[in-house]
């Protein structure tokens, strides 16, 4: 009869029952009891148990999601697309978390695109190949354009230097040409611009805390000193973690990016000269410049365009481009954050 007795002595100074009623975990990593330990240490409680604190509130050696008490409610179910949980933290390069957290979840998240960014990169120009400018004449003057002798007349540095006016110009009594500007053949590839987030953002889970969660009670109890938030592919939120916002991994890009190569009139030189007689070397002439309204002497009948415009040697165009369409957003995520 000693010998049982003895037994229970002895077993009485191995079991550490603080570390079971308060629900410390076992070295093979199952914080329950087995059966027949509860019926011997484990009792009916008063005492409600908490889901989210890691501990057996209530005596029955079962903690938390292991608690009948708590394993039917929503805290305890298994949130479906989970992608991860942390602490949502906006701005900053894509992947960068604070020391002492972990990315976890989705990598880049971009909330929309700044479409204020559309510039083309890479657009280059060729050789100015022409010089163009548009000629209007009319019949009265003060060039307004209700009284415009149509149709205007395109200049270029590639035709005849000398043009014949029919003889509806004739009623000229004022005329104006436009600024000259050279024309280059656009060139350059991949001239598509990347598109600019305005924002970033992304779930950065302590380091200390556990990656395995699957639950809202885990990820409640494990990021209790933060406001936590978590990452699923679903549109909806699990309960309590209502506050919900929606993110996205990638975006979908088909924009075209038209590069065009523009040369301002000091690309260009030469004058315009309307002139009356047998041709562009008679002396009956008015000379034009460049964007002002020039009246002509009354009785001058202009009957060819002397057009020097041509391109000034050493000179180059500018090439710009914006990209046409907008990049689509895609492959959505929800973000669900504990009301703060
Ligand atoms: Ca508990
Ligand atoms: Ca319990």
């Amino acid at each position: 009869m000693r010998f049982p007795l003895l037994m229970v002595l002895l077993c009485s100074a191995c079991w550490d029952f603080t570390a079971l009623t308060r629900g410390g975990e076992r070295p093979d990593g199952d914080d329950r009891l087995d059966g027949g330990d509860v019926d011997l240490l484990c009792r009916a409680s008063p005492l409600r148990e908490n889901c989210i604190d890691g501990i057996d509130n209530d005596g029955d050696c079962l903690v938390d999601c292991d608690d009948s008490e708590c394993a039917s409610g929503e805290l305890c179910q298994r949130i479906p697309g989970l992608l991860g949980y942390g602490v949502f933290t906006r701005g900053g390069p894509p992947e960068l978390c604070p020391v002492g957290t972990t990315l976890h979840g989705p990598p880049s998240l971009y909330d929309r695109i700044d479409d204020t960014q559309q510039a083309c990169s890479g657009c280059l120009c060729g050789p100015i190949t022409a010089c163009v400018s548009e000629l209007r004449i009319y019949s009265n003057n003060a060039c307004s354009n209700n009284q415009l002798i149509s149709p205007a007349l395109s200049l270029t540095s590639t035709a005849s230097s000398c043009v014949g006016l029919n003889d509806s110009y004739s009623q000229a009594k004022s005329a104006i040409v436009d600024p000259p500007r050279a024309v280059c053949q656009p060139d350059g590839t991949n001239a598509r611009p990347n598109p600019a987030w305005s924002q970033t953002a992304r779930l950065c889970r302590s380091d200390t805390a556990s990656q395995h969660c699957t639950t809202p009670a885990c990820i409640l109890r494990e990021l209790h000193d933060v406001r936590p938030c978590l990452a699923t592919t679903e549109s909806t939120c699990p309960s309590p973690f209502t506050v919900k916002q929606v993110w996205y991994r990638t975006y979908t890009d088909s924009r075209t990016c038209q590069c065009t190569c523009m040369g301002g009139a000091p690309a260009c030189e030469g004058t315009v000269t309307l002139v009356e007689g047998m041709n562009c070397m008679a002396s009956n002439k008015v000379g034009l410049t460049y964007g002002e309204c020039r009246s002509t002497p009354s009785n001058f009948r202009p009957q060819w365009v002397d057009n020097g415009i041509k391109p000034k040697s050493g000179q180059s165009c500018t090439p710009s481009g914006t990209a046409q369409g907008r990049p689509m957003l895609s492959d959505p995520v929800t973000i669900c954050c504990l009301p703060p």
